[in-house]
C-alpha cells in the first residue's frame, strides 16, 4: 500500500468513472472515500469492486436507531470496507451498534463539520467526543477549513483525526496537518481536474512537508 495521507472522496454517480478514478488514482492515495450518491445511483456492491483496488471507505454517516445501524454498518463490513463514517448525536447506543457490527472494520465518528450552518454540530464537538469515545471508535471526523474547531479536537484525542472541507471549500491541506489531522479528505479539487494524479501528488507532497515542519 502506498505511504500516502490523502483520502479521495470519489462523489460522482457513475459506476464505471468511479472504477476508473479509484484505479488511476490507486497509488496516491491512502483510501477511497464513497458516499451516498454513487451507491444510489449503482448498488453496493461497488464497494467490494473499488475494495479490490484500493482501501475502501463508506461515508455512510449512519445516523438511525441501533438496529438500522447495524445492518448498514454489516453491509458495508461484509463488502470488504476497511472503514465506516458514523454521526455521534444519535447517542451512545446509535454509535456503540455501529462499532459493534464493524467487526475488524474502522468507525470514524463525526464531531465537527466543515459546510456553512455546521455551528450546531462543531458546538457540542466535546459532547460528540464523549460519547463516541465510550462507544470505541478508531478515529474522527473533523473539518480541514475550520482549523480552530480542528486544533481543539486534537487537544482531546490522540486518535486517528481524518478532515475534509480543502480545496473546493476553501481549506488547506498544510493548515489541516498541522491543526491536527491525519488523514486529508480530498474530492472534486482532485477528479475534476484536469491531471487528477498530478493533482493528488501535489497534495500528497504538501501533507509531507507539513508533516515533517510541525
Ligand atoms: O473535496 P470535496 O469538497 O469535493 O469533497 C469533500 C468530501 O468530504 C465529500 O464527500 C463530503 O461529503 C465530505 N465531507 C465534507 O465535505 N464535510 C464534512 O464536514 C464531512 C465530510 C465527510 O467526509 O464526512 C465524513
Amino acid at each position: 500500500m502506498v505511504d500516502s495521507r490523502l483520502v479521495l472522496a470519489i462523489d460522482v454517480m457513475d459506476r464505471s468513472r468511479a472504477l476508473e478514478i479509484a484505479h488511476s488514482l490507486r497509488n496516491s492515495v491512502f483510501a477511497v472515500k464513497i458516499n451516498w450518491p454513487l451507491i444510489l445511483a449503482g448498488s453496493g456492491s461497488i464497494i467490494g469492486e473499488i475494495a479490490k483496488i484500493t482501501r475502501v471507505i463508506c461515508d455512510f454517516k449512519v445516523a438511525d436507531i441501533p438496529n438500522t445501524n447495524s445492518l448498514i454498518a454489516r453491509f458495508a463490513r461484509d463488502q470488504g470496507a476497511w472503514g465506516i463514517i458514523s454521526h455521534s448525536f444519535i447517542g451512545f447506543e446509535s454509535i456503540r451498534s455501529v462499532v459493534e457490527a464493524s467487526g475488524d472494520m474502522k468507525v470514524f465518528s463525526v464531531v465537527a463539520m466543515s459546510h456553512p450552518g455546521s455551528d450546531l454540530i462543531n458546538g457540542n464537538y466535546e459532547k460528540l467526543m464523549d460519547i463516541s469515545e465510550r462507544a470505541g471508535v478508531y478515529g474522527y471526523i473533523a473539518p480541514g477549513n475550520k482549523i480552530s474547531d480542528l486544533a481543539s479536537i486534537r487537544k482531546r484525542t490522540e486518535k486517528v483525526i481524518m478532515s475534509p472541507g480543502i480545496g473546493s471549500q476553501g481549506g488547506k491541506a498544510s493548515d489541516a496537518v498541522k491543526a491536527g489531522a491525519d488523514l486529508i479528505i480530498v474530492g472534486r479539487s482532485i477528479y475534476e481536474s484536469s491531471d487528477p494524479v498530478r493533482a493528488a501528488e501535489m497534495i500528497n507532497m504538501e501533507i509531507l512537508k507539513s508533516k515533517t515542519e510541525s
